[in-house]
């Protein structure tokens, strides 16, 4: 935990550590220099379209240890990271030093006449060719031909841009690599070095700078994206083009952008051993992959023939089927392996095994690649992936496996015995949960009826610490004492209450500087425990969007633990959708724009703040609105936070949330992602539109429909009379266009398969897309839980334990 803890808390450095660096040279001479001329301090080369510039620059801001680089030059603004440095190894004093290009085509830096780093080329020719091109690369030509003496995109330091090849070029026995900085201040060559290895499946890793330690691997190009790596982000595969290529003369990796835009993007092997790709949108640098992204990135976290599979902040391992914990350095068989076995067991979501003893089998078929398994006795597992590689069979052990969702299946061979106990033993698990789902159901259709018709079903059982590993949010947020709070609450007097939950009550207060704030005071016997106020405090510490509630502070003191969070004027929006009398008052245009805030809230927390959190528990009352009715998330209780891309679907064992709003694979199986955000969105979007509260199931077993609101909806949409279910205190005046794609958007996003819903990105191209012809991109699909459900909750606040 500790570990994860520093971890997070290094990365949040890394991003703040937004080197800035002291550049030398100021006045330049163009982006090309031709033989028998020199540029020294002063002097810079700037590429045409002014997104690189070369020159001396220093780390250290001083004059005495410079070195020759390459950085983004004013595009974007203000930032000016080197991507490239030439004499990494030596620095030198720019009053003594110059980079001169000689006529026959050789780069060398002086340093009092002294050569310190040179290109090491030179040619017969008339004249030499130095150019900076907006691309980053640094290009030597020779001036009649064209052709290449050097080029620096063929010598990388820890900076990989666009057009650049990571890989092996098997004519000259080089690799194209990385090698970090040995500091965020000194690039020397560092600790840790990402290339490829060039095994018959080739793989790319982070490595110990002797390259003999794994630190961490992506895993085969399955033709698209490297199976060991979540699927990227959309914004990146809007920008760049992957491409691997790989033939008898080389093998590598290239990334081209699609268009020439604002937008940049660079991966980088940080001087921690972090590799990220950042990107370059609207006006900051992002980071979208990072590996290590979670515990089981770390190579091998298990050990041999083992599964890591990431819990939260945490991991847990365990062995393959028909292996057993034997030591520490992981699982071996339990029975020897004989080749006559024909078994395998199937492995899903998985990030292949270590390929150093793979074969491929090229582009067959998955019954021929088993043939092929079972012929090689000393096969024990195949995967049929997509891309070049296609049938791939291991031999030896199984290393740095893990589980996660965008990964592929992996068949390993078994014993002959061990199959058929384990096939038993799944269909007894698959009945028993079955058997307690029916018994938990009768049960509570027996409560529901016993107890009155207000009555409601309450399942309250206890789950440990939801959030493992957060920021000690203690040291950065302002702290209030006691006293201050209860002044300003009046002494949290009853007049005072603004409302209650399971967590306790908030109250209305007033601080001495006349500014209202909202104070949320942890009730002793709360459900939401210390952890869970540890966890909001730490989420909305970090963030910051006029959609998103501002915490302005807090207090611990004793047994007391208060949030002081902002004033909101209008409270919440369940106090206006549901009441006629108050729904009045929102007209269409302030319904739009009550939606459009909640979007751009959780477009900000799934993808633009710098922690990407899913929220697992929106729902109308947790939607303030300030004096101008501008809407506003609140309650991060049980928000997860993940760092970087890593994350897109995580399982729990625990669904936390709120019935009504939970995603069905969330409640049925524990399985959170940004996407079942997405459905609460579209459940709570509906409830504007309509006015009315979605039930999971059907309020009451005896009437006729057995519809929720969702399936009503999506029926009517089927029948093209979903204009029906629009507030009638709208009084028929909206513009329908615009009332019908929001419903349409709504019902892709409570769609049953989280994969067939939109992310936020989307969802506000729809509803911010005046002129898109309006017609439906796919059929949404709900067949949900909520048509099927024989029996009765009311909508309640809810909390299950999984399994
Ligand atoms: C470059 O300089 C060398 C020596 O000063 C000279 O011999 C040569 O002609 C020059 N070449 C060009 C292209 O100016
Ligand atoms: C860098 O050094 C120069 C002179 O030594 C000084 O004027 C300048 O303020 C320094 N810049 C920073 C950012 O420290
Ligand atoms: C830098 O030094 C290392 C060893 O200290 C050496 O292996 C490497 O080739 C040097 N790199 C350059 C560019 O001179
Ligand atoms: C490098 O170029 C400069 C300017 O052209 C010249 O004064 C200097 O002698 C050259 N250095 C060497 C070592 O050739
Ligand atoms: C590259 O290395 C391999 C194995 O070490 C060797 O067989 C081959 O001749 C080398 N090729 C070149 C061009 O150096
Ligand atoms: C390589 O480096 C790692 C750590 O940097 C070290 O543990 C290991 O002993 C080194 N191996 C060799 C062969 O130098
Ligand atoms: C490999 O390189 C040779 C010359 O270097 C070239 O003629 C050949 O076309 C290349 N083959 C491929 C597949 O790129
Ligand atoms: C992407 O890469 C592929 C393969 O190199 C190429 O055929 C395609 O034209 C590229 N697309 C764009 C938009 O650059
Ligand atoms: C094996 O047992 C050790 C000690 O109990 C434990 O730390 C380790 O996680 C276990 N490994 C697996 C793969 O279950
Ligand atoms: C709808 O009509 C009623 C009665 O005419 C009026 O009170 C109410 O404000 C109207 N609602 C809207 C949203 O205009
Ligand atoms: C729609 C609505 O009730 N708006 C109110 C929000 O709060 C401000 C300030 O209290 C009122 O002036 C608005 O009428």
């Amino acid at each position: 935990m500790a570990r994860m803890q520093l971890f997070l808390l290094q990365f949040v450095e890394i991003v703040l550590l937004a080197e800035t660096f002291f550049l030398l040279g100021r006045s330049s001479s163009g982006d090309i220099m031709m033989g028998n001329s020199s540029l020294i301090d002063g002097l810079t080369l700037i590429s045409t379209g002014s997104v690189f510039q070369l020159g001396f620059f220093s780390p250290a801001n001083d004059s005495t240890t410079a070195y020759i680089g390459i950085w983004y030059y004013n595009h974007p603004p203000r930032e000016n990271k080197v991507v490239w440095v030439a004499n990494r190894n030596k620095s030198v004093d720019t009053s003594m030093a110059s980079l001169n290009l000689t006529s026959d085509g050789n780069m060398i830096l002086f340093e009092e006449g002294t050569k310190v780093w040179s290109t090491g080329t030179s040619a017969e020719l008339n004249s030499a060719r130095l150019q900076l091109l907006d691309s980053g690369n640094l290009m030597l030509t020779d001036d009649d031909s064209g052709n290449i003496l050097w080029q620096s995109f063929d010598h990388a330091c820890d900076t990989f841009l666009p057009g650049m090849k990571l890989g092996f070029d098997f004519r000259i026995n080089t690799s194209w690599q990385l090698v970090s900085w040995s500091s965020a201040t000194d690039p020397s060559p560092g600790k840790y070095i990402f290339g490829m290895e060039t095994y018959k499946v080739p793989d790319f890793f982070t490595l110990s700078a002797n390259g003999s330690v794994k630190l961490g691997r992506f895993g085969p190009w399955n033709g698209r994206r490297f199976v060991g790596r979540p699927i990227p982000d959309v914004k990146v595969w809007m920008i760049v083009n992957f491409t691997y290529v790989s033939n008898k003369n080389e093998t590598y990796y290239i990334t081209e952008y699609k268009v020439r835009s604002q937008e940049l993007t660079r991966g980088v092997v940080d001087a921690n051993g972090i590799f990220q790709r950042l990107l370059f949108v609207e006006g900051e640098w992002t980071t979208f992959v990072s590996m290590p992204s979670d515990e089981c990135d770390h190579y091998n976290r298990c050990g041999r023939n083992s599964v890591c599979t990431k819990d939260g902040f945490s991991f847990s391992c365990r062995c393959l089927e028909g292996f057993e914990n034997k030591s520490v350095v992981g699982c071996a068989r339990k029975e020897p392996f004989r080749c006559s076995s024909n078994q395998f067991s199937k492995e899903q979501s998985m990030k292949l095994p270590d390929t150093e003893n793979a074969t491929s089998g090229g582009n067959i078929s998955l019954d021929a690649c088993q043939k092929l398994c079972l012929d090689d006795c000393s096969c024990i597992a195949y995967a049929v992936i997509n891309g070049p590689y296609g049938c791939i069979t291991w031999r030896g052990e199984l290393l740095d496996l893990k589980s996660f969702l965008d990964g592929e299946d992996l068949y390993i061979r078994l014993p002959e015995s061990s199959t058929s106990n384990w096939k038993k033993l799944v269909w007894a698990i698959v009945i028993s949960v079955l058997l307690g789902i029916v018994l938990l159901c009768s049960l509570c259709v027996l409560v529901r009826k016993r107890r009155n018709r207000a009555s409601t079903c309450r399942l309250q059982l206890q789950f440990p610490n939801v959030q493992k590993g957060s920021i000690n949010p203690l040291e950065v947020l302002p702290s209030y004492d006691l006293r201050t709070i209860k002044a300003a609450t009046n002494d949290f007097s009853e007049g005072n209450k603004l409302g209650e939950g399971g967590f306790g009550v908030v109250y209305k207060g007033q601080l001495d500087d006349r500014q209202k704030i909202a104070v949320k005071k942890l009730s002793r016997y709360s459900s939401q425990g210390p952890n869970e106020f540890q966890n909001e405090l730490s989420v909305i510490a970090k963030l910051q969007h006029r959609n998103l509630v501002r915490l302005l502070g807090y207090c611990i003191e004793g047994d007391e633990r208060l949030m002081i969070l902002e004033y909101m004027e209008n409270k919440s929006l369940d106090a206006f959708i549901y009441d006629k009398a108050k729904s009045s008052l929102l007209n269409w245009q302030r319904r739009f724009d009550i939606i459009i805030g909640i979007a751009r809230g959780l477009l900000y927390l799934h993808q633009d703040s710098r922690l990407r959190v899913i929220h697992r528990d929106l729902k109308p009352s947790n939607i303030l609105l300030d004096k101008d009715m501008n809407p506003k998330i609140s309650d991060f209780g049980i928000a997860r936070i993940f760092e970087g891309n890593n994350a897109l679907e995580d399982a729990t064992t625990r669904p936390v949330g709120t019935f009504g709003y939970m995603a069905p694979e969330y409640l049925l199986h524990g399985v959170f992602s940004f996407k079942s955000d997405v459905f609460s969105f579209g459940v709570i979007v509906l409830e504007i539109i309509s006015g009315k509260k979605n039930r999971v199931f059907s309020q009451t077993c005896q009437t006729d429909t057995n519809l929720n609101l969702l399936g009503y909806v999506n029926k009517l949409w089927q029948e093209e009379r979903s204009l029906e279910i629009v507030d009638e205190t709208l009084n028929q005046s909206y513009p329908t266009e615009e009332v019908l794609r929001c419903i349409h958007m709504s019902l892709l996003c409570v769609q049953d398969n989280s994969n067939d819903r939109p992310t936020m990105t989307e969802v506000m191209a729809m509803l911010t897309s005046e002129d898109q012809l309006f017609t439906p991109v796919m059929q949404p699909v709900i067949t949900s839980t909520s048509s099927e459900g024989g029996f009765t909750i009311n909508e309640i606040s809810f909390t299950l334990v999984g399994r």
